[in-house]
């Protein structure tokens, strides 16, 4: 049976278009998407809207909407965030809105289930709650009124309401994460969720009076009630999970990926939520960092963004991918600035990837008539030998270094494209010290055999090894190699886990035309 992998982002608050801080999350699971479809595994990619509650209700009525339209704004604005992933090239396998029917269905199932197991009541709620964050927060943490989170004002509510028992399942869930150390990640987020537990927990208030909100999805229990939109929109990886909605063989997720901010909705609510159902814990809730301008977080209700539209149009939708896995190890903060992306490109991928094409096929093309030659059997000069099996020792590693940075809990992107780019920096160090420009003079045509056949196979392994990063040019990559076919279909599972085959080396056919198009990457002045 093949491997099963279920991931999936937040579904995004639909109240503004998505900034990058949203890329970013989808560009990570993309590429891990894009990498589990290599190896062969059966992925399942979700992504969706989070649709209800007060902010999206604030929002539809600030953009002209009448109270009761709600639903006609947040299809204008979803069908934005749906034409900004096409742009991203994000392969996702389903877009759950909570405004579903489906979505309904299955939100009202757990909130039966869970008062018929008594885990429900109701009560008065008597605290403080922030809009933005749609977070309730106690006396003690809400400091000057203000908003642990965001720092915003937050706003006092004293009404009738229904609650979740959470404080109930306090002790099951510290000695649940204790004993999954891959539960949370990275390590330093699980030491902030069993601090925040060693607090104490208090049960959840999760019900909005219609009188005052009523853009939600209605309690089964309670027509006067609608549920607070963060125990609706969690649901969506439960309903949202299969294309067909006929099987449960993804079930439960292996990669919940979310940014910091709501880790204690991932890694504390949740959780309690699933064992409440009597349902299976996710594997690994995996909390990324912060997109910042500046000091501050990038947010959307700032307005403080920056465009992914505009960056794609301007350098590419590679470049974009490539710059935010690169520029920032999964997990900690970034500061955002076009300067850096703009200086990320020209090196990475100008310089050096892009270059590294170039002048290989050139020298194809001025040597062997565009046909690929065949490495000679017997070595050239030992020195010339001895680079090649340098070069050749990097290669072999690259594969297996790839797959102990994505297939980890720990996740380490920008690992992985540093050792791709180790992998192509060392080439073009390989064309300067071999110099065949030199062995051309001197008619040694054997000699540069070898180099361009080693630069060829390089080439080959670094499309496939960058292809969930920057698709569309390990594809390009892939043709102007004058291999056939669609790359990732033309990928031997094999030679990527180095299970039969550890040395992927010289694999590149001999006699393949090449065929040198535009530069990959054109240096920006
Ligand atoms: O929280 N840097 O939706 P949201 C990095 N609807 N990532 C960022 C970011 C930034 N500056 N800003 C946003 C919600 N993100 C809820 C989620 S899930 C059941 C419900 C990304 O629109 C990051 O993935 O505020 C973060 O977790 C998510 O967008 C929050 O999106």
């Amino acid at each position: 049976m093949k491997e099963k992998f279920y991931i999936t982002t937040p579904i995004y608050y639909v109240n503004a278009d998505p900034h990058i801080g949203h890329a970013y999350t989808q560009v990570a699971v993309d590429a891990l998407c894009r990498y589990h479809r290599m190896l062969g595994h059966e992925v399942f990619f979700l992504t969706g809207s989070d649709e209800h509650g007060e902010k999206i209700e604030e929002a539809s009525l600030k953009a002209g909407f009448q109270k009761g339209e709600e639903k006609r704004f947040v299809d204008t604005i979803v069908s934005n965030f749906k034409d900004v992933w096409k742009k991203l090239d994000i392969s996702y396998d389903n877009f759950i809105r909570t405004t579903d029917a489906r979505h309904k269905k299955v939100v009202q199932d757990f909130l039966r289930k869970m008062k018929e197991k008594d885990d429900i009541y109701q009560g008065e709620y008597n605290g403080w709650f922030c809009t933005p964050c749609e977070t309730f927060w106690t006396d003690t943490q809400a400091e000057d009124e203000l908003c642990p989170e965001c720092k915003r004002p937050l706003e006092r509510l004293k009404e009738k309401n229904y609650f979740f028992r959470m404080s109930k399942y306090q002790k099951w869930l510290v000695d649940y994460i204790n004993d999954n150390p891959e539960f949370v990640m990275p390590d330093f987020r699980k030491n902030e969720v069993l601090g925040f537990l060693k607090e104490g927990l208090n049960d959840l208030c999760i019900s909005r009076p219609k009188e005052r909100m009523s853009w939600g999805i209605e309690l089964p229990f309670d027509e006067d009630y609608v549920v607070y939109v963060w125990f609706d929109a969690l649901i969506n990886y439960a309903s949202g999970f299969n294309k067909e909605h006929s099987s449960d063989k993804f079930w439960p997720a292996d990669f919940h990926m979310i940014a910091k901010d709501i880790l204690r909705h991932h890694a504390v609510y949740w959780p309690i939520m699933l064992k409440s159902v009597g349902m299976e814990m996710p594997k690994t809730v995996f909390a990324h960092g912060w997109w910042k301008m500046g000091d501050q977080k990038m947010s959307k209700s700032r307005g403080n963004v920056a465009n992914p539209v505009e960056l794609v149009e301007k350098y590419g939708v590679d470049a974009l991918r490539y710059f935010l896995l690169k520029a920032i190890s999964l997990g900690l903060d970034g500061s955002f600035s076009e300067d850096a992306l703009v200086g990320i490109y020209n090196c990475d991928l100008a310089n050096d990837l892009g270059n590294l094409l170039n002048r290989t096929l050139t020298m194809v093309e001025k040597y062997f008539d565009a046909e690929a030659p065949e490495a000679p059997e017997d070595p050239v000069d030992p020195e010339q030998a001895k680079r090649s099996d340098g070069l050749r020792d990097a290669v072999i590693k690259l594969f297996p270094r790839i797959k102990e940075c994505l297939l980890t809990p720990k996740l380490l992107t920008k690992e992985a494209l540093e050792e791709i780019m180790s992998v192509v920096g060392k080439a073009n160090k390989y064309i300067e010290e071999s110099a065949p420009w030199k062995y051309a003079k001197e008619d040694n045509i054997e000699a540069i055999k070898l180099i361009l056949a080693d630069l060829l196979e390089v080439l080959r392994v670094t499309a496939i090894a960058s292809a969930p990063f920057i698709p569309l040019t390990a594809q390009k990559m892939w043709e102007q190699l004058g291999l056939s076919g669609n790359l990732v279909e033309a990928v031997n599972v094999e030679e990527l886990t180095g299970e039969k085959d550890p040395l992927n080396w010289r694999k590149f056919p001999q006699g393949t035309k090449v065929s040198k198009g535009d530069p990959l990457f054109p240096r920006i002045l």
